[in-house]
């Protein structure tokens, strides 16, 4: 491990020059960030501004981080799971300045003692993946949110469901705004990413053959609705397990067949939950696996794949390949668990691609400017969880397709007037 006491901890030094390639080949791809930091590395906005982030450290969260520095943010960094940080691009953030700390592989002790490292600077702004850093803020340093902290945002759908839940509670000290409900994030990172960089983070632990196989997807959210889909194209026999009526009847009419995960289990050869829900492969479903059924999880959190209850079925276990554990059922048969059942795309690939991370950071970033540029007007939102304006989801998605090369239609005079005239009838 290389580190400078209050600066960084990252895993090696040595691999900042390998990291730093890796972020330009992220900036290459995400034209829309690289738009709004030539923009604001004139004005720099965020000049007196302190933002800790929680967020995956991946080449596409650098480009993120080194637009809030360009735009004149202090910033300090950990990452949101222990086996999501890309080590190279921790080293070349770190070489570059940015405090950082975070390593692949680091356990629960570590992971919270890297958010405690970015709270030393008494953050005005906090921007996190999963909530980890503002719950940590409110459980241990409350006191921040009325000294120090002027808003944050929150990136994933677990995240904002929690903040939702503790705004209800009248329990969240400053106000959140839910990056992930933006369109142009959620329809996009969540269906597009999460379908692709899933598959990605199962073929790197397996390069298994996806044609054939039987698919199970717990779970037709936005996340299952684009593995299913990717998978579907690869010629997979895509099964989904749900427990939301729409969501199921959605599955089956998109051609999926749809069934219990007790009916599953029995023919599934790989499983990828994403429910944001726990214990939805239990002890009872591992039992009834095939032989060599392979289980994984693009859900934020690690507990939708019930790994003590694999462990009490199992009489052994040992890494067949990275990311990979084999674990021999004590019915002879085995199963394969990849990435510890953690997120299979962030901790076996790269997360998603650049380009849809473009959108999705983009809303990261408009959304701390917004917040900044409120306080310098003296006005700070309610504490609760704030959405996305649509003009910024639209403004997003517009400056995408201009990147394209992509040109759309637009309303005329008479055509806006239709709209607004009610009296129009047959
Ligand atoms: N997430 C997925 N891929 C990512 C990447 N390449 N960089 C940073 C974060 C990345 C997770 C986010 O998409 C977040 O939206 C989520 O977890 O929902």
């Amino acid at each position: 491990m290389d580190q400078k006491a209050g600066k960084y901890k990252v895993r090696d030094m040595k691999l900042a020059a390998e990291g730093k390639r890796l972020i330009e080949w992220a900036e290459s791809r995400m034209p829309v960030l690289m738009a709004l930091q030539e923009k604001y590395r004139v004005t720099k906005p965020f000049k007196g501004y302190r933002i800790a982030g929680c967020l995956h450290v991946t080449k596409e969260t650098a480009v993120l981080v080194k637009t809030l520095v360009a735009a004149g943010a202090e910033v300090s960094w950990s990452g949101c799971n222990p086996l999501s940080t890309n080590d190279a691009v921790a080293a070349a953030l770190a070489a570059e300045g940015v405090s950082i700390f975070a390593w692949h592989g680091m356990n629960v002790k570590e992971f919270y003692w890297c958010i405690d490292q970015t709270l030393k600077f008494h953050p005005n702004l906090t921007l996190d993946d999963g909530a980890d850093l503002i719950f940590t803020i409110h459980k241990d340093h409350p006191e921040f949110a009325e000294k120090f902290v002027i808003g944050g945002t929150e990136e994933t759908t677990t995240g904002v469901h929690r903040l939702r839940a503790m705004a209800a509670d009248g329990a969240l000290k400053y106000p959140v705004i839910a990056v992930n409900d933006a369109e142009t994030k959620w329809d996009f990172d969540n269906v597009y990413g999460t379908g692709q960089s899933t598959l990605d983070g199962i073929l790197r632990a397996t390069s298994v053959l996806l044609a054939g196989k039987n698919v199970v997807v717990a779970g037709y959210g936005h996340c299952g609705k684009g593995v299913a889909a990717r998978a579907k194209g690869l010629g997979a026999n895509v099964i989904v397990t749900e427990v939301k009526p729409t969501a199921a009847l959605k599955a089956t009419l998109e051609g999926m067949r749809v069934m219990k995960m007790d009916d599953a289990a029995k023919v599934g050869d790989i499983f990828v939950t994403a429910t944001g829900v726990k214990d939805v492969i239990v002890k009872r479903h591992f039992q009834s696996m095939k032989d060599g059924a392979i289980v994984s999880n693009t859900g934020h959190y690690d507990c939708e794949i019930n790994i003590p209850d694999l462990a009490a079925v199992s009489k052994g276990k040992r890494e067949i390949r990275a990311n990979n554990e084999e674990y021999k059922k004590k019915d002879g048969k085995r199963v394969y668990l990849l990435a510890q059942g953690r997120l299979v795309n962030l901790a076996a690939a790269e997360g998603h691609p650049s380009e849809v991370m473009d959108m999705s950071f983009a809303n990261q970033f408009m959304s701390q400017l917004r917040i900044a540029e409120l306080h310098k007007k003296g006005v700070r939102l309610e504490n609760t969880v704030h959405d996305i304006p649509v003009e910024q989801d639209q403004s997003i998605a517009r400056v995408k397709l201009s990147t394209m090369g992509i040109k759309i239609d637009t309303l005329t005079p008479e055509q806006i007037k239709y709209n607004e005239d009610y009296s129009a009838g047959t």
